[in-house]
């Protein structure tokens, strides 16, 4: 079998580090899938859960989420904590975020969409609150002195902190997970092990978060992981939730607040569980491709493709990988409807696919697989666009203009006439649209009058 050298060096690196420090707390020895405790799955008692089978949720992976039927017992949800969490980040994820409109985090905060609960946001970076009184909060949930239930969003990988030797490559706060950690800092390993499982609901934003993303590239030095590489995969919130993951990088941010609303008016039990596909993203935001919704499809259709940068057909040639790529971008824009990565000229690098970076590899060249599809459109769709243009020629002329075998425009390209050829492709062209069907205009036997 193939053997990863970036994993069998991580792997010895940790078991050398628990070989001299012990086990983390939290860890258990069977490796980093396993690095937190046992989440709650027990949610007995807990939530009124819709069920993949009568909710259409969990889409395409067939299972159940065995999860007893009560009676809501927090509904309705006057406000829901969120606790948002930074790992190895750009801080994209916030930016993005905070331009979204459809919802805006601004509405959210309030409280002011009908039906959904008022969220409280702890952010690293928009919090007003600062260090001890900030860290504060994030402890109160974990001690469950929280008077709402919380939810927790990471943005950014999570490193394999075993690797990080003396350092950290993640934190916030100080104190660890126990009183070995006294005066160090609280790693976002800890973090996550401390309020994953209490968590009504755990959302990873971003593609580092969702899949490793970048950070998590070739190489990753830091043993970066996504959010479900590090809770695994029988992790559950306390509403039975598994992860949901709203990839991109950067994300768009209203996929995100919109996904936020559409879960918390699930946890008002307003709303039934929101469709995600078998890899936790919302289904109705990524279950088409980018080309599918691109303005510039047509052009390959029709097998023409753009052989520069600025070229305005289609950008396969030049790298684009929009054809296999799960994103909804060219239909929604980056920001209130505008921009957008191939909507202003850029070829798509799949960012929002598990795959990314390493698979998209290098940036800009054409797709393997464009080989076979780009030439058999260009020859399939080649021949379409003539006869298309056949057809356009005729539609561009009146009827009137027909009779008079004249076109009465000063513009120089209207002079043309069409050529026999073309008048009886027009002549059959037409006997097929009207076959079965009256032509407009006085044409009945009844109706047909001699001016
Ligand atoms: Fe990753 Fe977020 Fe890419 Fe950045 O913080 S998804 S590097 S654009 O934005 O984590």
């Amino acid at each position: 079998m193939h053997e990863d050298p970036d994993r069998t060096r991580r792997d010895e690196s940790a078991q050398r580090r628990v070989d001299e420090e012990g086990t983390p707390p939290g860890v258990v020895d069977a490796g980093w899938q396993d690095a937190v405790t046992s989440p709650v799955a027990d949610t007995k008692g807990g939530h009124d859960i819709p069920q993949a089978g009568n909710a259409g949720n969990v889409t395409g992976t067939g299972q159940m989420l065995e999860i007893e039927r009560k009676p809501h017992p927090l509904g309705p949800l006057e406000k829901v904590y969120a606790f948002w969490m930074a790992g190895m980040s750009c801080d994209g994820c916030s930016i993005s975020v905070l331009g979204a409109t459809q919802p805006t985090v601004e509405s959210l905060l309030l409280g002011s969409i009908p039906g959904v609960p008022r969220v409280i946001l702890h952010h690293p970076v928009l919090s007003v609150d600062a260090g001890e009184a900030f860290v504060k909060h994030f402890e109160d949930a974990w001690h469950g002195k929280l008077d709402a239930p919380y939810v927790i969003i990471l943005e950014g990988s999570v490193p394999d902190e075993r690797l990080s030797g003396d350092g950290w490559f993640s934190a916030m706060g100080t104190g660890g997970l126990n009183e070995h950690g006294a005066g160090k800092p609280t790693t976002m390993n800890d973090w996550l092990s401390r309020l994953a499982p209490g968590a009504a609901a755990a959302l990873a934003i971003g593609t580092c978060a969702t899949w490793g993303g970048i950070p998590a590239a070739a190489g990753n030095p830091t043993g970066s992981m996504s959010l479900m590489d590090f809770l695994g995969k029988d992790y559950r919130s306390t509403f039975g939730l598994p992860v949901v993951n709203v990839p991109g990088c950067a994300p768009q941010g209203d996929n995100f607040t919109e996904t936020v609303a559409a879960i918390l008016l699930f946890l008002q039990g307003i709303g039934p569980l929101p469709a995600f596909d078998d890899l936790g993203r919302p289904a109705w935001l990524f279950g088409e491709t980018v080309h599918r919704n691109w303005p510039r499809a047509g052009y390959y259709e029709e097998g023409v493709f753009a052989d520069r940068y600025g070229g305005k057909e289609c950008l396969v040639e030049i790298g684009c990988w929009g054809p296999v790529v799960q994103c909804n971008i060219t239909s929604r824009g980056a920001i209130n409807h505008v921009g957008g990565c191939m909507n202003v000229g850029g070829a798509c690098i799949g960012c929002t696919m598990p795959g990314f970076p390493d698979k998209f590899a290098p940036f800009y060249k054409a797709p393997p697989g464009s080989l076979v599809s780009g030439t058999t459109s260009r020859v399939v769709g080649g021949g379409i666009r003539k006869l298309r243009q056949i057809s356009q020629r005729d539609r561009n002329r009146t009827p009137l203009w027909d009779k008079q075998n004249d076109v009465p425009s000063g513009w120089a390209r209207h002079k043309g006439q069409p050529t026999i050829a073309g008048k009886a492709a027009h002549f059959f062209y037409e006997k097929l649209q009207y076959s079965g069907s009256e032509r407009p205009g006085r044409t009945g036997e009844d109706e047909r009058y001699d001016a």
